[in-house]
């Protein structure tokens, strides 16, 4: 995809020269080109910038708020077992998302679903796996939200915190052997960071020099684990410095500099160049999941203050029409549009029921074993009231 915003200049002035600080300046400070009212850093960092690209972003950021609301509705009315929002996330989210490509290869954490929506992975085979329906591309046989896309290069998250990132490592090591000028984007929460597998993938990047660019969304929050004592290091970004990889931290909540500080991590690792860790300072405005209620554990005068003033998609639509390029009024008939989308997409998977019990045993032995289809044959002759699957969509609540 296009990278519009200005790249880094050889000496880069502005809110550019961030990028040729010191290491340790580069992993302490906070990369910025817009501000919370939506007024420029510094105008000439942005007279590159391509009007698009930065309307795809706004709209890739509000397609995702859209979703989660109808999809969060869902949940409430029972009709989806489970869902984790992105609220608040979302700059973070499309602002990297932009920047990869085709090629490249994504291995998400809980929160990037909208990095396979803005890659092409369709609201349908979203949703289906969010049923878990007979058309989810996992047979039904994850939980909710765990989408992936074979063809836009979208890996299923994994549930087991941090488990991904020794994966997207070894994916850019194996890119590397082969000559590719690919690059695997790693994804992770905070409390990822504090994973045995987050320190071992960090030492193999530094000491491989793999493509890959690793992003942290650092929303402040682990469930009910507040950063404060989710780790001593004085800013995340820090633990990359150890391991000699070049660490940036980010206004997670400014998408053009989430667009211009991942651009130039992937511009480097397809240079050759070798690994970025990127820590997005965000935060997270939902509660963890839909199995959760933040206002037992957290003072959400906090949240309502980043919910506000804060948000993203509105740092992005106030520079927007500072700039002429959205008219005031412009987001909610992009956001009335979008949720047809949601709408439509969710009838349609809804219809589709789940998928055959005899599914159940695909994919283990070419040829089911005699235990398995005697386990089968269990299942299939249970009494109705205790096997909804003979009855179309089960929306069984899961916890996470
Ligand atoms: C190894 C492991 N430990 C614990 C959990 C339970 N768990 C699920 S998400 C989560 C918190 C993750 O926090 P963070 O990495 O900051 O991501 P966020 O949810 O904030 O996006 C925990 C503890 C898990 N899934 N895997
Ligand atoms: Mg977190």
């Amino acid at each position: 995809m296009a990278h519009a915003t200005s790249a880094p200049s050889a000496t880069p002035t502005g809110p550019y020269a961030y990028f040729d600080g010191d290491d340790d300046a580069k992993a302490r400070g906070l990369f910025q080109l817009v501000r919370e009212d939506g007024t420029a850093v510094d105008d000439a960092a942005l007279a590159a910038l391509d009007r698009e690209l930065a309307r795809r972003l706004f709209e890739g950021m509000v397609r995702i708020r859209v979703t989660d609301a109808r999809m969060m509705a869902l949940q409430r009315q029972g009709r989806i077992g489970f869902y984790g929002e992105a609220v608040g996330q979302e700059a973070a989210i499309v602002g990297s998302a932009a920047v990869t490509q085709k090629e490249d290869w994504i291995v998400p954490a809980l929160r990037e679903a909208g990095v396979g929506l803005y890659r092409g992975l369709t609201l349908d085979s979203y949703i289906a796996q969010i049923f878990g329906n007979a058309a989810d591309p996992t047979k039904g046989r994850q939980m909710p939200c765990h989408p992936c896309d074979r063809e836009n290069h979208y890996v299923v998250m994994s549930s087991c915190v941090s488990t991904q990132i020794p994966h997207a490592v070894g994916i850019a090591m194996a890119m590397k052997i082969k000559g590719d000028r690919k690059v695997c984007f790693g994804y992770m929460g905070d409390g990822g960071t504090s994973e045995g597998d987050f320190h071992v993938a960090l030492n193999f990047a530094g000491v491989s020099k793999a493509p890959v660019v690793l992003i942290c969304q650092n929303n402040q929050w682990a469930i009910s684990t507040p950063g404060s004592v989710q780790s001593a290091a004085a800013t995340i970004a820090l633990k990359g410095v150890g391991y000699g990889v070049e660490a940036l931290r980010v206004d997670g909540n400014d998408v053009l500099a989430v667009h211009a500080a991942v651009t130039y991590a992937a511009d480097k690792a397809r240079r050759g160049d070798g690994p970025t860790f990127l820590e997005l300072l965000t935060y997270r405005v939902s509660a963890h999941s839909s199995s959760d209620d933040p206002s037992r554990y957290r003072d959400e005068a906090v949240t309502e203050v980043w919910k506000g003033q804060r948000d993203p998609i509105r740092r992005l639509e106030a520079y927007l029409i500072k700039r002429g390029w959205l008219e005031a009024g412009e987001r909610e008939a992009l956001a009335t549009k979008l949720e047809v989308d949601v709408r439509d997409a969710i009838a349609r998977q809804e219809a589709i029921g789940a998928p055959e019990l005899s599914t159940l045993i695909d994919d283990v032995f070419e040829e089911p074993t005699w235990l398995l289809r005697e386990q089968l044959a269990a299942v299939t002759d249970a009494p109705r009231a205790r096997n909804p699957h003979q009855h179309g969509t089960f929306s069984g609540t899961s916890h996470k």
